[in-house]
């Protein structure tokens, strides 16, 4: 087992720098207490930037030895990579198109390839301190790049990645330049978590649309690896939270803080200073509610926390204005000698400071249009200790969909909160009591220490599983073995399935002729005379005679109704009967016409839909629609419907690549068999295969297949090292 590695943009840690004095103050943010149990243990360690620009070396000394203490280590950033890395390309590009403000989003390509240099830093800064099996876990949206360029240097890594901030749809996705290498930067890692199911949607949506990769299940098929995706929604250290509600000094706050407020209703709102929070809309709400309900005049009070932020950040600017005039208006508006309605604080408070504003106010009014997750409305609810208390929440939160018993509403939809302000000034306390036991109740359980057991106990499955799928990877040793066994053999038969095993898919089917390479290849394995080599293809005869008849292999085509001896004619294997396709065709066609892209094929004994061209998503609803459909005839006339690589194919049960197989290998015995294939119809195949015999799958999945093999490409290589003399 080797060590963990924690990495985020931000180190978990205050420094001060006063008058030669250097302290260190550990966070105790969500996230630093968390992982607190993690990158405090043995050799573990959290690399990331310590906040602050340094460049004298004699400083970057001191803070590195510090910090050693704290078990964390500096990625130093330049000036310039401050401004366009962290300020730019994080905050100003991928911030906004994160949180769908896509009109704020800036695109730089010098912002880009600051953060392409950054991301290769802290990669660097990792690989001096990483072993091969180490775990790595990466934070968050600074680094997107940072799982593929480790996975390049570390292949054997467990390396996870946890984004804290939303991941936007498809159509925001492809709006940003660099979207494809930001995919696959992050899916070099082995398990993506996000806060929601809809984030790890859309991600597995732009993987899909963006990369070409498919997945399953939240599984990413790549080239040689699966790739976890899931939601894993982050909690917060309850007890911290609901044992200072208690402490003495929170109690003294609450006590000093009602005596200058009075006899108040108290609604609390604690943001960073963000676009994303939905500030003004939240003020203009209030507004509208004193309108609406003057009895609350002089008797309810706004709590404003906003946490400066960015401020270099020209939107953040103008923000901090409208904010200002905003509570200058509703106070200039409403206020009274006794009563000011929006008590406006651009600061931050002390924890105790901070509690006691948690236990004090009635109502917490959280409203982002967009944010992650939003751990304050969950430290709000752990902090009523008497349970007594309305959560007013945006459904447009991460949190929202865990906490079903707050009050939801549309942040943009100023009337819904309005309404739900004065739901909350008026329900009955049994009724706030029992929405914030259910509430508490679930995040007591699901607190961030157990959000970091289960997202690393999951780390570990996946490596598991991904270990199971590669046990049975071809390795140098095993191609060794292959090899001599071929050259001592004085009888051999090779079967070697076509598309996807000596050659790649391509959009058009008609495309994936063999090159020259591949021709050579056949042709040497061809000339040996202990070699039989068969071509074992549901590819039609014309197209198999026109691309390979003239290397004058054996060939069987559309799964084993045709076959071929060199120099022979085709020959029906199986028996005529094609009665069934005239109704199935009509259903088939009907689909075509619905679906643009897609088209029939038409085999001697079966009908395959492409859909390989149409647009992702339409195709697969289109494929299931068509499956649901055929599969009721198919019942009835004895057929079978098969899903392949992008076709859905119908078929006769009786005619398969095994029964094919076993006729040819009926009259003779083989000193070496060998067969490899790519999809489901090729394990029919190995299935038949004699006990001594090789059998390869191409691609990491579950097979009867003796061994998996990662590529077309490396299929290509097996066979010239089998073909070269020895
Ligand atoms: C990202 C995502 C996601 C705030 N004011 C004071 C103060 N705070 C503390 C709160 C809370 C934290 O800051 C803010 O919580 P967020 O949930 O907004 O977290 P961020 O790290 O800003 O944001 C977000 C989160 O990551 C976790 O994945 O929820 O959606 O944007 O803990 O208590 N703390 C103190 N004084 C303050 O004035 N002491």
């Amino acid at each position: 087992m080797g060590k963990t590695i924690i990495v985020s943009n931000r180190l978990p840690v205050k420094i001060e720098m006063n008058e030669g004095q250097t302290t260190f103050t550990p966070s105790a943010g969500g996230l630093a207490t968390g992982l607190g149990s993690i990158y405090k243990e043995g050799q573990n360690i959290w690399i990331g930037w310590p906040g602050m620009y340094l460049d004298d070396p004699e400083m970057r000394a001191e803070i590195m030895m510090g910090l050693n203490e704290e078990k964390m280590a500096p990625v130093f950033l330049t000036q310039e990579e401050i401004e366009d890395y962290y300020e730019g390309f994080s905050n100003e590009t991928l911030w906004p198109a994160f949180h769908y403000f896509t009109q704020y989003i800036t695109y730089n390509n010098k912002f880009w390839e600051a953060y392409k240099k950054v991301n290769e830093k802290f990669c660097e800064a990792i690989l001096k301190r990483a072993q091969p099996d180490d775990t790595i876990w990466v934070h968050d949206y600074q680094l997107l790049l940072l799982p593929q360029m480790l996975r390049e240097k570390l292949p054997n890594a467990a390396i996870a990645f946890f984004q804290h901030i939303p991941f936007p749809s498809y159509e925001v996705m492809r709006m940003i330049p660099w979207r494809k290498e930001l995919l696959t930067g992050m899916i070099g890692a082995d398990l993506i978590g996000f806060h929601t199911y809809d984030d790890m949607r859309h991600f597995l949506s732009g993987v899909g649309r963006i990369v070409g990769l498919p997945s399953e299940s939240g599984y990413i098929q790549a080239d040689n690896r699966i790739i976890n995706v899931d939601s894993f929604p982050m909690g917060i250290d309850y007890d911290k939270y609901s044992e200072s509600a208690k402490s003495p000094a929170t109690l003294d706050h609450i006590e000093s803080f009602k005596q200058s407020l009075g006899d108040q209703k108290l609604v609390l709102t604690i943001d960073r200073l963000d676009y994303s929070k939905g500030i003004p809309q939240r003020i203009i709400a209030f507004e509208e509610f004193l309108e609406r309900y003057p009895e609350y005049h002089e008797g309810a009070s706004l709590i404003m926390i906003v946490v400066p932020s960015r401020d270099n950040v020209p939107e953040y600017k103008k923000l901090k204005e409208e904010v200002d005039e905003l509570v200058g208006r509703v106070n200039g508006h409403f206020g009274t000698l006794n009563w000011t309605p929006i008590h406006y604080f651009y600061r931050s408070f002390p924890l105790e400071e901070l509690s006691a504003f948690y236990r004090m106010s009635d109502i917490a009014l959280i409203t982002p249009l967009r944010d992650g997750m939003n751990l304050v409305c969950k430290e709000f609810v752990a902090s009523k200790i008497d349970q007594k208390g309305v959560l007013i929440l945006s459904e447009m939160a991460g949190a929202s969909k865990e906490l079903s018993d707050a009050i939801l509403v549309n942040p943009n939809d100023s009337e819904e909160m309005v309404n739900a302000l004065y739901r909350a000034f008026t329900m009955p306390e049994e009724e706030q009591i029992h929405h914030n036991q259910i509430m508490q109740r679930s995040l007591k359980r699901y607190d961030v220490f157990q959000w970091v057991k289960v997202f690393m106990d999951r780390l570990d499955k996946v490596k598991e599983k991904q270990a199971d799928l590669t046990s049975k990877a071809i390795d140098d040793r095993l191609i060794e073995k292959i090899k001599s066994q071929y050259d001592v053999a004085g009888s051999r038969v090779l079967f070697l399935d076509y598309d996807g095993t000596l050659v790649g898919f391509h959009n058009d089917p008609q495309k994936a002729a063999p090159n020259a390479e591949l021709i050579d290849l056949l042709n040497v394995l061809k000339r040996d005379e202990n070699n039989r080599i068969i071509i074992i293809s549901g590819r039609d005869r014309d197209t198999l005679e026109s691309w390979l008849g003239e290397i004058e292999v054996e060939m069987v085509a559309e799964h084993g109704v045709w076959m071929k001896s060199p120099g022979e004619d085709w020959e029906l294997a199986a028996d005529f009967d094609a009665s069934w396709k005239d109704e199935i065709r009509e259903i088939m066609e009907y689909y075509v016409q619905r679906t643009p892209g897609a088209f029939i094929e038409e085999k001697h004994h079966s009908l395959v839909w492409h859909y390989r061209k149409v647009e992702s998503g339409l195709g697969d609803l289109r494929m299931r629609e068509l499956f649901s459909h055929l599969k009721y005839m198919a019942r009835g006339q004895n057929l079978q419907v098969l899903e392949g690589n992008k076709v859905l194919e119908i078929k006769r049960p009786d005619i398969n690549k095994g029964r094919a197989a076993m006729r040819l290998l009926r009259d003779k015995k083989y000193d070496f068999s060998l067969a490899i294939g790519d999809d489901w119809t090729d394990e029919d195949t190995f299935k038949v295969m004699p006990d001594e015999a090789i059998s390869i799958r191409v691609g990491y999945t579950y097979t009867n297949a003796n061994y998996n093999i990662k590529s077309y490409e490396e299929v290509r290589e097996l066979l010239k090292l089998l073909g070269s003399s020895s």
